[in-house]
Order: structure tokens, then sequence, then C-alpha cells
């Protein structure tokens, strides 16, 4: 039986565990990648596990999140983020570099290798052939020190492509066609590769599109091959020697296949508050618009801009809209400043930002009340925007330029012949804003700088006897983590300081909760299915942490937060029966008995008992031996210590 491409890198980087769906697997990781809004943390850790330098082939720290600087918070942080990659063998891209994704499939990425980066999108680096998975700060430092990553062996979905996309319609397009088919939970447990003749008219940063938005589908990772148009991207960025070739075996075999034909794509925008929740730009008719922002690290590449600066060019932006663009990175920046693109953006009246995540993390440009803005960015999610009743639409850079100049939704495909922007032969690329650590030897001569702002990692303490608490929250269906820990410009200058972060938890659904959960002392977490969808920020387990919560009791969970969950030492549980749902209320008083015993003896099924309303609920806590050690000792970091 042949393998898919996920399964060969699979088994070339297996350290522990058998290739059987369901079973946990460790990875060798050959590459990792940080961003300064989980950064921080994520070296926080690194120093706690107290290894010298850094095991993997290559480690990159980004700054692309928290570049507001409204105050000293984030200045600080990135001192210490740079300061502690010089010390410790990890490279510095600059703030101003560009978006950690961007970048990285630009001068790092290689493919057949490993990387998990502390962000969600980190599978953007399918797109060249990496297995490329997003994970928690703690297990992104576990692996710097040469650890391994752990998933539990996906199952493989192939997303067969044939056809070729229409004039106007975009690969953003093809992963909202994927997100409108399997929903924003029918991702979970899954690497979806995509294969098929369509690949073929894929460039890579089209590709990169597709993967990166496989975020939100909440699957392990998406693929694509690594072929000849991989070649050629990497040789245009003067990479050419880190091509090889990469592709599933003939008689591979997947879980589940899915057809879609590009050429009867049309273009279409994920309506709020949901990235699934997918319709035609026809469906949604020609609706008056407030704003457009287009960049993210879903798209923001050079032939996006190019585009959006084709459908620009010579016009002028709607009285009634505000257009802002955020270019990826410094080469794609840099590239369209040299050929005049950027002169025809500027003209047409777009504002201009910096290469960062800007807007899609809710730092700044958040839309008026009730603003109906249109984006190409991968998330949706009610107040991400920074405006609570901001109205987000995702869409491609196509339907985004051409909305911008009508002023209402508007269908690329009526602006006439569309012009063919080709791959440059080369790009322009320059590692000027890389900061190469010190040699090992000099490594005692650099100084970590730290900020006044800067915290300790929350206290744990190993699992207890019993746990007897009270469900201090219920919430529902997709809890996202921008629920569990908002972010956005007041908010993320405190990623470094659990204990004021903390102030926020939780309190877009009920803003007492904070004061709640202190108030009990410990407690627990009631929700729904898909909990803890969307961002890597273990800051959605940490705060929990903070604030007292012993377990979190869900229909089901999103794999990212799980691990952290766990990482954090807050049991993950589920409900054996979901309708046990309904059997408890914020408040009631909770026991889970023997619990460490319980869990010490490998048991699955546990009982939770409601003492207010007198009912006993069997709830399911699934861990594998290493998270069971993990649980018991309270935590990762303290496992990792412990196991030195
Ligand atoms: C996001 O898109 O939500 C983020 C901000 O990039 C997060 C990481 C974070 O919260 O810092 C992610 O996707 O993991
Ligand atoms: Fe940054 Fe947005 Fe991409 Fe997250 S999704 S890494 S905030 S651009």
């Amino acid at each position: 039986m042949g393998s898919t491409i996920a399964q060969k890198i699979i088994k070339a980087h297996l350290l522990s565990g058998d290739m059987t769906v369901g079973s946990e697997v460790g990875l060798r990781i050959d590459q990792t990648l940080t961003q300064d809004a989980t950064g921080t943390m994520a070296y926080l850790e690194f120093e706690a596990i107290g290894v010298p330098r850094v095991k993997t082939e290559k480690s990159v720290a980004y700054i692309d999140h928290n570049t507001l600087q409204t105050g000293f918070e984030n200045a600080d942080d990135h001192r210490f983020i740079q300061s502690v990659c010089k010390k410790h063998g990890i490279y510095f891209s600059r703030p101003g570099n560009g978006i950690c994704h961007q970048v990285h499939l630009e001068r790092f990425g290689k493919p057949g290798k490993t990387l998990i980066g502390s962000d969600s999108h980190t599978p953007t680096g399918g797109g060249i052939g990496m297995l490329a998975i997003g994970a928690g700060g703690l297990d992104v430092a576990v692996a710097m020190g040469g650890g391994a990553y752990y998933i539990s062996m996906p199952k493989m979905v192939r997303v067969n492509l044939t056809g070729k996309l229409q004039p106007w319609v975009s690969a953003k397009d093809i992963i909202l066609e994927v997100l409108r088919i399997m929903s924003v939970k029918g991702g979970v447990g899954k690497i979806i590769e995509y294969g098929g003749e369509g690949v073929k008219t894929l460039t890579v940063p089209e590709r990169a599109t597709i993967t990166n938005m496989g975020a939100e589908l909440g699957a392990t990772t998406s693929v694509f091959p690594s072929d000849e148009i991989t070649r050629e991207f990497m040789k245009a960025q003067g990479r050419e020697e880190d091509w090889t070739e990469l592709s599933s075996d003939d008689d591979a075999v997947f879980d589940e296949v899915i057809d879609i034909d590009l050429s009867k794509l049309v273009p279409m925008a994920a309506c709020p508050h949901s990235p699934d929740n997918v319709k035609t730009i026809e469906e949604i008719g020609p609706q008056k618009i407030d704003q457009v922002c287009i960049g993210s690290c879903t798209n923001s590449s050079y032939l996006d801009l190019m585009r959006v600066a084709s459908i620009l060019k010579g016009k002028t932006v709607h009285p009634d809209v505000s257009l802002a663009i955020a270019p990826g990175s410094k080469q794609v920046y840099n590239m369209l400043a040299k050929n005049g693109a950027l002169a025809d953006i500027i003209e047409a009246g777009a504002r201009i930002l910096e290469c960062a995540c800007g807007p899609c993390i809710g730092m700044g440009q958040s839309p008026n009340s009730k603003g109906i803005s249109l984006r190409t960015f991968n998330r949706n999610f009610e107040g991400r925007s920074g405006t609570r009743d901001g109205q987000i639409y995702l869409v491609s850079p196509e339907t985004a330029a051409a909305s911008a100049l009508a002023g209402v939704f508007t269908d690329p495909r009526t602006l006439g012949d569309a012009v063919d922007i080709p791959l440059p032969e080369k790009f322009d690329y320059n590692d000027n804003m890389v900061i190469a650590p010190v040699p090992e030897e000099e490594m005692d001569s650099v100084e970590v700088l730290r900020g006044p702002n800067i915290k300790p990692y929350p206290k744990t303490t190993p699992l207890a006897e019993n746990i007897l608490v009270r469900c201090s929250l219920k919430v529902g269906d997709n809890i996202t983590t921008d629920h569990i820990m908002p972010a956005g410009a007041k908010i993320l200058p405190l990623r470094s300081n659990i204990p004021a972060i903390s102030e926020h938890c939780f309190t877009v659904c009920d803003k007492d909760f904070p004061a709640r959960a202190k108030a009990f002392g410990n407690s627990i977490i009631i929700g729904g299915v898909n909990y803890g969808q969307g961002s890597s920020r273990e800051h959605a387990a940490l705060a929990p942490l903070y604030l007292g919560i012993k377990a979190v009791v869900v229909k089901s969970f999103a794999r990212i937060h799980r691990a952290n969950l766990i990482n954090a030492g807050i049991l993950p549980l589920t409900f054996a029966d979901p309708s046990d749902y309904d059997n408890i209320n914020e408040g009631d008083e909770l026991s889970l008995p023997n619990i460490r015993k319980m869990i010490a003896d490998g048991k699955v099924q546990l009982l939770l008992i409601n003492k207010t309303q007198g009912k006993e609920i069997p709830v399911l806590c699934e861990l594998s031996g290493r998270t069971k050690d993990i649980i018991l000792a309270g935590g990762l970091l303290d496992y990792t210590r412990n196991s030195k």
C-alpha cells in the first residue's frame, strides 16, 4: 500500500508511536517559528526548560502581531525576544520584515521538512510540501529544545482538483468552497492533501492561501505536492537547492475524497461570523459596504497585491469606503514599490499599512459600528475586528478590490478581461532584516533584556486527589480562542503578563467571568462542540489556569486548544452523552472524586457528580501515556522538568 505525502513525512520523522489513525505519534521537528504575540511566553518557557541552544535545523522568531506599540509593552517584548534569539541560536525577523507565514514560505521553508509554529496558520508551509503544524508555545519551546512534537495520527483526506479557475476566480474561492463543504470542524483529526490535475494550475502563493486557511477547517494541517511549480518558486527565491520533489504514491489510500472542479467555482465570501458561512457574491447581492482590508497571511503575496494594483490602477476608492492594504512581507512591499504598483495603489486612495498582521488581529482599522467590512483574511469571528457589531466578510483580493471601487459587494468577473500576472522569475529577496544568533561560544556575553510587563509562567500544581469545585461558566458551541482570550490593540500588549491578561478572559461572553472565577477559587468550565477553535494562543489555557480552572467539560474540542489545556495541566473532559450538557448549570457544585487515582490507573470513563442537581454524569478523559503523565505532573513544563 502506498503512502500519502503526509504519511511519508511523518514516517521519515517518527520518533515514537505507530502510524495507526488516532494513536499518538512523536515527531522530530526540523524547523520552528514563533510570532511575538505567542513568542514571549514561548521563549520564557524555553528558558525554563533550560536547554542552552536550540536543537532544530532552523528556528525563526518573527515580530508581526504586536507592532502598534501604543505603550512600552510591545517594544519591551520585541527586545526580549531579540535578545533571547541572539543568545540561544534563533534567527530573528525584525518588525517590518513581514508576517511570519509569508516570510517563512518565501525564505526558510523546505519541502519534506517538519515545521511547528506557535500560530495556527503555520500550515501555510504546506503550500511548498512541508508538514507544517500550528501548536501551543510550550510545544514549540520543547521542540526547540530537541523534544518531539506529538499529534494523534490523523486521517488522510484528498481534495481532488480538476479543471482550471475561470478568470477573476481565486485560490481564496477554492478554500472557501472547501470550508463550505467541510465546515469549521470538518477537518478535525485530518490532514488535507491537494492533488489532481488542477494542482498544476496553481502557483505556490495560491497553494499557500489554501493551506493557510485550512486552519479554519480545524485540520491538523494541509499539504500540496512539491513539484516543478514549487521548484520554480524556490528558484525565484534563490533557494533552488532547498527543493525536493514530493508527491503521494498512486496507490496511497485516503479516508475521504472530495472532488472540486475548479472551472465551476465562482467568487465567494464567508459571511459573518464564521469562515464556513459561505455564499457566492452573486447571492449576497450589491449590498453597500463600509470598509475593505487587504492583507494577512492568507492573501498578501506579490501575486495578490499585483492583482489588486491592476484593478485599482487609474481609479479611485469609493467615497464611502475605507480601503486599507498591508503587504505580507518586505519583499512584496519592496517589489511593488520598485515596479510602480505601489504608486497605483496609493493613487487610488488606499491606506497603506506596515507589513504585519494589523487589522486581522484587531490591531487598528476596526470598522465603524455595524460596519460591513470585506477582508481578504481568514477569520471573521464576532468582535475580532475590534468592533463588536462589525460585520466581517472574508473574500478574495479580487473581490475586495472590485468592491472597494464600487462601494458595494462586486463580483470581479464584471470587471472585464483579467490581466495575467506571472510569477516573477526572480523575487527581490534580501534577508537584511533577519538577524542571525551569535555563535555558541559567545552566548554567555549576551544579556537577555526583560521589561517590567514580562511576568513569569503561572503557578501550577500536580493533579489533586479529588476535585470539588463549582461551575464558573457555561458556554455554547464553536467557542473560539478569541472568545476565551480576546486579542486586539488593548489586550495584546498583555500577552507577557498572565495576571493582567486574565482580567479579559471570556469577557466577550460574560464580563463578570474573571471576578467570579477568582471568587470561586477553583472551578470548571462547561462548553459545547468544537470548543477552542481558531488561534493557537496558549493564553486561552494559561489565563483559565491562572483563574483556577481545573477542568473543561465539553461536547468536543479543537485540536490545538485541547493540547494547550493538557500542557497547562487543565483536565480536558468530554461528555460521554452530549445531552448531559443540559444537566449542568453555572454555579452548580461539581465533583470528580478520586480523580488522580482514576487517571493514573488509565481510566477513560470518569464520573462527574453534579451535587447541586443530584446527578451523575459520565465524562471521558482520553489521554495517552504521555499526556496522562503531563496531567498528573500539573502540566508540560513540570513534566519536562521532572523527566530531565
Ligand atoms: C490569530 O490569527 O488568531 C493569531 C493571532 O495569529 C493566533 C496566534 C495568537 O493568538 O497569538 C493564531 O492564529 O494562532
Ligand atoms: Fe497574523 Fe492574521 Fe495570520 Fe494570525 S491570521 S498570523 S493575526 S495575519
